[in-house]
């Protein structure tokens, strides 16, 4: 059985289940970081030093760490279709967009705009810091609009691991109240996924738990 700890409102949890539901593996979630504590147990270091979540339990394996690495994983060990293709030129292809979107979507969004607008009270917020934050993402959302253009998934004509990277920040991405730039590819594709069933399961959760007011 695999076993992931984290709780359903954290974005790294998210991309972790989603990719579980998408591969339709039997799991277990519990609970865990923020208001549901276990993180800083001595238990759970032991587990993953970071103190953070997701962390993935299985059987025969030590404990593993980074939502990156633990999707690989799972795509690595439980999946022989073109979401995670065999052939090693396509899997390069569709590990550029996964990383890409790593690196340029979800961490320029979660922190510098999703912390500073929901996980900041409204007194406190800084507009014009998360303006500029929201100027570099939509150059980077841009490139994804064009990529999208020409292309029904992130890395090409099917769902890949490169979708659950990108696609699990766009609910926050559209849901929360900020500036958005418009994107229609992002935007026919973002509906796309919102009519997914595995999607809203694991990614269209309430953040509600997390916002900060005055
Ligand atoms: N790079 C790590 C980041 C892990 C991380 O920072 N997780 C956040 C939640 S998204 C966390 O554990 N926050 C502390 C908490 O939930 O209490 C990953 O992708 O797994």
């Amino acid at each position: 059985m695999i076993k992931i700890w984290g709780r359903k409102s954290s974005s790294n949890v998210q991309a972790v289940v989603w990719c579980l539901e998408i591969l339709q593996l039997p799991y277990e979630r519990q609970d865990a970081g923020f208001k549901y504590g276990v993180i800083d147990t001595p238990e759970y270091l032991e587990l993953n030093p970071n103190g953070t979540v997701p962390t993935l339990v299985e059987d025969d394996l030590p404990a593993l760490w980074e939502s990156g690495a633990i999707i690989r994983h799972l795509a690595n060990r439980y999946c022989d279709t073109d979401f995670w293709p065999g052939d090693a030129v396509s899997r390069a292809l569709v590990d550029q967009w996964a990383e890409w979107s790593k690196i340029n979507i979800a961490l320029e969004f979660t922190s510098p705009v999703f912390w500073k607008v929901v996980r900041t009270a409204p007194s406190k917020q800084d507009p014009v810091a998360i303006a500029a934050a929201l100027k570099s993402l939509h150059v980077k959302l841009a490139i994804a609009d064009r990529q999208l253009a020409s292309n029904e998934y992130l890395a090409g004509p099917h769902l890949t691991l490169a979708d659950v990277q990108f696609g699990h920040v766009l609910y926050r991405y559209f849901d929360i109240d900020i500036e958005r730039q418009s994107l229609p590819n992002v935007e026919r594709y973002y509906s796309m996924l919102k009519s997914r069933e595995d999607y809203q399961r694991s990614v269209m959760i309430s953040y509600e738990e997390l916002r900060v007011t005055d």
